[in-house]
Parts: structure tokens; sequence; C-alpha cells
């Protein structure tokens, strides 16, 4: 397997040339006729490969199916994706990373899969994760941290996504509180977060990520056609999302990293400066009473804070907000 990495990158790294059966043969340690062997399996992936007899081989085109290797292949994190599953079908990404986790799988460890059956969303609720569409991943984190911070790696991982929104695609993002990333008003992306603990320590956390990439609109199911977008609609183009996966597992590292050295602060801000309605009026639908309120921004723990129309400000762990009706201003 890891021969067959080195194998692409060789070639990758040369993509306008040929390079030399002889020169593979050596660089890698293996006989001619295994180098030819290594072709044959690459073909069978999808990858096109020139060959020509005494010049050598050329990676002509890289193949749209994902695959483990062309998800790695340019991957330039230092731990965060390091180990890696990609399934071309699984019920949920979530489940397989439970079951990992549980067997004691590392830090770091990121499970993918092309199409998911079962995939799913907060509350029991469902995530369509159509073949080929979007980026259904999971990931495995054993932050040393208290149970009672983990929604903020949500919070961070929400950023990360805003980063990624911003540098691969040209698209500003908006968090929309707890965890739904929006592109204008529709919701491009969610985040699940699930979580093993044992009384004061994370034993670890599950962030689930659905990024819905390149459906068309009509690919969207009916049900959320009013409510969904993909990068494909907002951009009209469609992504290679080996690209999109590997500068978002990198986002997804530094800010980790930033949150473990520097603690929430500015990932605070971050997630403020990106916020969906940071500022306006929405409706707020609790304690049992529907009032207007203004966006101020979140807590440490990731908590809600708005102010009413009297400039009192209350604290909201879970309310039903009604984005689209502010009453006041
Ligand atoms: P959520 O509960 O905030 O959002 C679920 C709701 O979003 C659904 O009830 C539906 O209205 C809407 N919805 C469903 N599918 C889509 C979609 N593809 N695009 C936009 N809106 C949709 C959000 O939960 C968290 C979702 C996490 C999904 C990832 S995928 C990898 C991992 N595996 C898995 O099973 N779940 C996570």
């Amino acid at each position: 397997e890891s021969t067959r990495k080195k194998l692409i990158t060789l070639l990758a790294e040369q993509q306008e040339q040929y390079v030399s059966g002889q020169k593979l043969s050596e660089e890698l340690n293996i006989s001619r006729a295994a180098i030819w062997k290594h072709m044959k399996g690459l073909e069978k992936d999808g990858y096109k490969i020139d060959a020509i007899s005494r010049v050598g081989y050329r990676i002509v085109a890289f193949p749209d199916q994902m695959s483990l290797n062309t998800i790695q292949w340019g991957l330039n994190t230092s731990w965060l994706g390091q180990r890696m599953y990609y399934e071309p079908q699984l019920d949920s990404t979530q489940s397989l990373a439970h079951k990992l986790a549980l067997e004691g799988a590392e830090h770091g460890t990121v499970v993918i899969a092309d199409e998911q059956l079962k995939g799913r969303g907060r509350l029991h609720r469902k995530w369509d994760s159509q073949k080929g569409k979007g980026i259904w991943m999971s990931i495995i984190l054993r932050p040393p941290l208290e149970p009672q911070r983990a929604p903020q790696l949500t919070l961070a991982s929400a950023v990360a996504i805003i980063d990624m929104l911003a540098s691969q695609v040209n698209v500003k993002g908006q968090i929309k509180w707890p965890n739904d990333i929006f592109i204008q008003n529709k919701k491009v992306a969610g985040i699940l977060t699930e979580m093993q603990a044992e009384q004061d320590l994370i034993q670890y956390v599950i962030i689930g990520i659905g990024l819905n990439v390149n459906q068309t609109a009509e690919e969207i199911p009916e049900d959320l056609q009013e409510i969904a977008t993909s990068l494909q609609i907002e951009t009209e183009q469609t992504w290679v999302r080996e690209g999109l996966i590997q500068n978002l597992l990198k986002e997804i590292e530094s800010v980790y990293e930033e949150y473990v050295q520097n603690g929430f602060g500015s990932i605070k801000k971050r997630w403020e400066l990106a916020a969906y309605k940071m500022g306006d009026w929405i409706k707020v639908k609790a304690m049992r009473k529907e009032w207007d309120a203004k966006l101020i921004g979140i807590q440490n723990d990731g908590a809600l804070i708005v102010e009413d129309t009297d400039k009192a400000r209350k604290v909201l762990y879970s309310a039903e907000i009604d984005w689209n009706k502010g009453g006041v201003d």
C-alpha cells in the first residue's frame, strides 16, 4: 500500500513528463515487473496511465472516483487524516467511526464515505448523503478535555469550514448557531458532534461533517429544495472533492492546535465574525414565550447570547429560533 502511494507521488510530481521504469524501480526498490503490476492496479482504480516502452510512465488522468489514494495524495497535515478509512458506501461514517474509536483508533483518524445510506443529523434527523455528491466525513479526536468543552470543538470545526470555503471556493459562508453552515440563506453543511466520556474526561469525540458539493439544483431532494444548497449551485461549477477535503483537514488541524495551545478565545472571535445574523433581530421561542431578540455573540460554552427589546441579556442553550422574523428595527 505504501509502495503504491510512493509510486503515485513520483508520477504525480512529473505530470508532464514520463518517469522511466528504471527510475521507478530504483526509487521504490521493486522489480520492473512489480511496477507493471502496480500500473495495472492503478488503471483498475480509474487512473489513466500512458506507458511508452523504453521511455516510461505518465499519469494522464486521475480517477474521479474517490479512493483512499486520491484523498491522501497531497494531504499535507501532520496528524489529522494520516490514518484514514474510505468506503464507497456506508450507513453512516459516524457509526464506523464509533466502532473504530471503541477499538482504539488513534486521535486524528478520519472516516470518509462516497455515499451514506443512513446519514444522520442531530436528534435523529436524516442527513441526505447522495453518492458522489458531497463530503461525508467523521473525525475521531481524543482531546484531553472535560466533557463540557466538547461543544467548543464543534464551534472550532465550523470556523475551519468557513476558512476552507473562503480560501478554496471563494465563497463567504456563515455559521448559523449552533452548527449549520449557510451560504446566502441556505444550508450547505452541517456538523454533528458525538462524544464518549468517562466522568471528567473525554474518551473520544467524533466530529461528523456533511458538506454538499456537487449537487445541481434538481438533485437536491424535493423536501430540501427551499433550505439546502451546494457549492455547485452557489458557484456554478463542479469541485474536486479531494482538494476540498485535504484543505478542510488542514484547517481543522490548525484550528485544533490553536485551540489546544491558546484556548477558545480567538476561535470564539472568528466564530462571531462569521455568524449568521450577528447583530440582527430574530424571534426566539423559549421559556414558553416568543420574543424578539438581537444576536450578540456566544459564550465559551457555546451558548447563544441575545439581547431582548429592553436590552436585557439572555443566554440560550437551546431554543427554537425563527431566523427570518425579527419584529424590531
Ligand atoms: P441537523 O440535525 O442540524 O440537520 C438535519 C436537517 O437538515 C434535516 O432535518 C433536513 O431538514 C436538513 N438536511 C438533511 N440533509 C441535508 C443536506 N444534505 N443538506 C442540507 N440540509 C439537509 C446537521 O444535522 C448535521 C449533519 C451531519 C452529517 C454528517 S455526514 C458525515 C457524518 N455521518 C453522519 O451520519 N452524519 C455526519
